[in-house]
């Protein structure tokens, strides 16, 4: 058996990987890649071989328990608010033997998403994974119920191996109160205030730019995190697919700072609500700030035609 003949689909990066990973819809890519002076043919190349190798994918990823030739164990977590224990999981292969060997992506072996299926309560957090038996865990306690999606996002090792992401629901017992997500372009947190400005269009790239201010006054000291200066996940509403891609461009280095404003630039996958969830660090302390954007319908630009199966004059079968 050939591990790495079965997951090498792609001789590809991790940014081809990751856009593979969720169709062509979730290509997030700031804006400094555009403008990187050396090496910018390439970076363009780079971005167009991202929306067109996505085209084999036929919906984004996140949804499912299992694909990539993977499997979300079950998680194990408190079943209630409150209790302070441990969440639990192993991500086993086709075969039902326990994935221990991981590739590093965006600083990290696994990166665990767990949000309520409204929307809130969202968390990125890093589990640990034991050797032997190939269990992931973290302390865990939950402070409202609800039905939750858990997101394990990582790459097997291995070479030219492609990022997965598998999920899970989760129930947590007690009595539920949704949030309705509306659309939102500022976010208070921590005394921090991040906005919005940009557009979704499903189909079509779009250029969204977060700034970050303190008391009316611009944040410039935003800190690396996970290989980037910001980290953004976007959730579909409706079925919650997951978008995932830490911002690209040059990595920075320790003791870089930048701010206020993060770009990226995104691709929703279809019309419709989409929840954002930025994460950045400043002091040390990271933060998430969350957006909520509705995507307008594309123009069925050229772009757009490896998306979806456009509903066509359908030919009767056969003939
Ligand atoms: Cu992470």
């Amino acid at each position: 058996m050939n591990a790495a003949g079965r997951l090498g689909m792609f001789t590809a990066g991790a940014a081809v990987a990751f856009a593979a990973a969720f169709g062509v819809a979730s290509v997030l890519v700031p804006d400094s890649v555009a403008a990187a002076p050396s090496e910018g043919e390439t970076m363009k190349d780079h971005s167009t071989t991202d929306a067109s190798s996505g085209s084999g994918t036929a919906s984004p990823a996140g949804v499912s328990l299992s694909g990539g030739g993977f499997f979300l164990s079950s998680v194990t977590a408190p079943a209630a608010t409150g209790v302070a224990g441990e969440l639990t999981f192993r991500i086993l292969t086709d075969e039902g033997e326990p994935l221990t060997e991981f590739a590093v992506a965006h600083e990290r072996d696994l990166h665990l998403i767990v949000v309520r299926s409204d929307g809130s309560r969202f968390r990125h957090v890093h589990p640990v994974l034991d050797q032997q038996t190939g269990m992931w865990s973290l302390p865990w306690e939950w402070d409202a119920a609800g039905t939750y999606r858990v997101y394990a996002d990582f790459t097997p090792g291995g070479q030219d191996a492609e990022g997965v992401t598998l999920s899970r629901t989760v129930q947590v017992t007690g009595d539920y109160q949704p949030v309705n997500a509306e659309p939102s372009r500022t976010a208070q947190v921590a005394g921090y205030t991040a906005s919005i400005a940009g557009d979704l269009v499903a189909g079509s790239m779009t250029d969204l730019a977060i700034s970050v201010s303190r008391d009316g006054k611009p944040v410039t000291t935003l800190e690396p995190y996970l290989g980037a200066f910001g980290h953004l996940v976007a959730l579909r509403d409706g079925d919650l697919a997951y978008l995932h891609v830490h911002a690209e461009g040059d990595e920075p280095r320790p003791g870089d700072t930048s701010g206020p404003e993060i770009a990226f630039m995104a691709e929703a996958p279809t019309p419709g609500r989409y929840l954002l969830y930025l994460d950045f660090q400043v002091d040390g302390q990271v933060h998430t700030a969350g957006f909520v954007l509705d995507a307008g319908a594309g123009h069925g630009s050229s772009d757009a035609s490896t998306l979806n199966e456009e509903p066509h004059d359908e030919e009767p079968h056969g003939h």
